[in-house]
């Protein structure tokens, strides 16, 4: 849809949300939610100061029981997340499958190292950030290359990391509704890592919540008009080693 007007927002489909449904290791899918605390609603959070911006919940309530599955990955490996519009879409003509077109925004990755990637504690956690893609030169966002992508976003998993279990916590921003805060959509969930091989790297952390303000120039964003030149992504820039 063409939108040139922050009102056209409203008109946009108002429920094509989305959920990270499946890790992939070096192109393997390890299966349909296994290993992530998918939520049983779709919806976003859009309150950056919320325990819910962890590994979502409260408005969208985690599947119950947890996953048991602690996903096996190496330090360097090349891990893909892919993302659906409800946990049943993948496959389906649904057009608002891996998410609306119109959900324009960054996609991030963080991890956070913990000493059970089955804890159910994840207030406290030190996440740092290892993947983000914003709004290219073209004006092209993230959401668009996830969306013709068929929902997967290709990352790499640092090859200094320490060994260990982590909660990887994959991200989207949809900025279609951001012009006032509260406004952009956050969408993330939380998988279980067992990280092998690596190094001792201590990478710079951020809390969530905290890692956001909703007065981020990433958060609170006028998508439509004037047209964006520019989109500074929120938080901290990725690790690298
Ligand atoms: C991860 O590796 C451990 C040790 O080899 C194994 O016991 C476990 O089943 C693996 N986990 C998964 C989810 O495959
Ligand atoms: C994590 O990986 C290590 C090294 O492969 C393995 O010995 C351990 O059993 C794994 N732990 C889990 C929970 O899969
Ligand atoms: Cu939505």
């Amino acid at each position: 849809m063409k939108c040139l007007l922050v009102t056209c927002s409203l008109l946009a489909s108002a429920s094509a949300h989305t959920i990270f449904t499946q890790l992939w290791v070096n192109g393997v899918p390890q299966g349909h939610t296994k290993g992530i605390r998918v939520p049983t609603y779709d919806g976003p959070i859009t309150d950056v100061d919320s325990n819910d911006v962890i590994c979502n919940g409260g408005p969208n309530p985690l599947r119950q029981p947890l996953p048991k599955d602690i996903i096996n990955v190496t330090a360097g490996d090349k891990l893909t997340a892919e993302w659906h519009h409800t946990l049943d879409s993948a496959g389906t003509n649904d057009p608002a499958d891996p998410i609306d077109k119109g959900h324009l925004g960054p996609v991030m990755v963080y991890l956070a190292k913990v000493e059970n990637a089955l804890t159910t504690q994840v207030t406290g956690l030190k996440w740092f950030k290892i993947y983000e893609d914003g709004m290219d030169s073209d004006g092209e966002w993230a959401v668009t290359r996830l969306y013709n992508n068929k929902g997967k976003v290709d990352f790499t998993l640092p090859s200094c990391i320490q060994p260990g279990q982590y909660l990887l916590r994959a991200e989207i921003i949809a900025l279609h509704g951001a012009g006032n805060y509260p406004g952009a959509q956050l969408y993330m969930e939380c998988a279980q890592l067992n990280v092998s091989g690596g190094g001792n790297a201590n990478p710079p952390t951020v809390s969530f919540p905290g890692a956001y303000k909703g007065s981020d120039p990433g958060i609170k964003f006028q998508l439509y008009w004037p047209k964006p030149t520019s989109y500074t992504i929120p938080g901290p820039r990725p690790f690298k080693c």
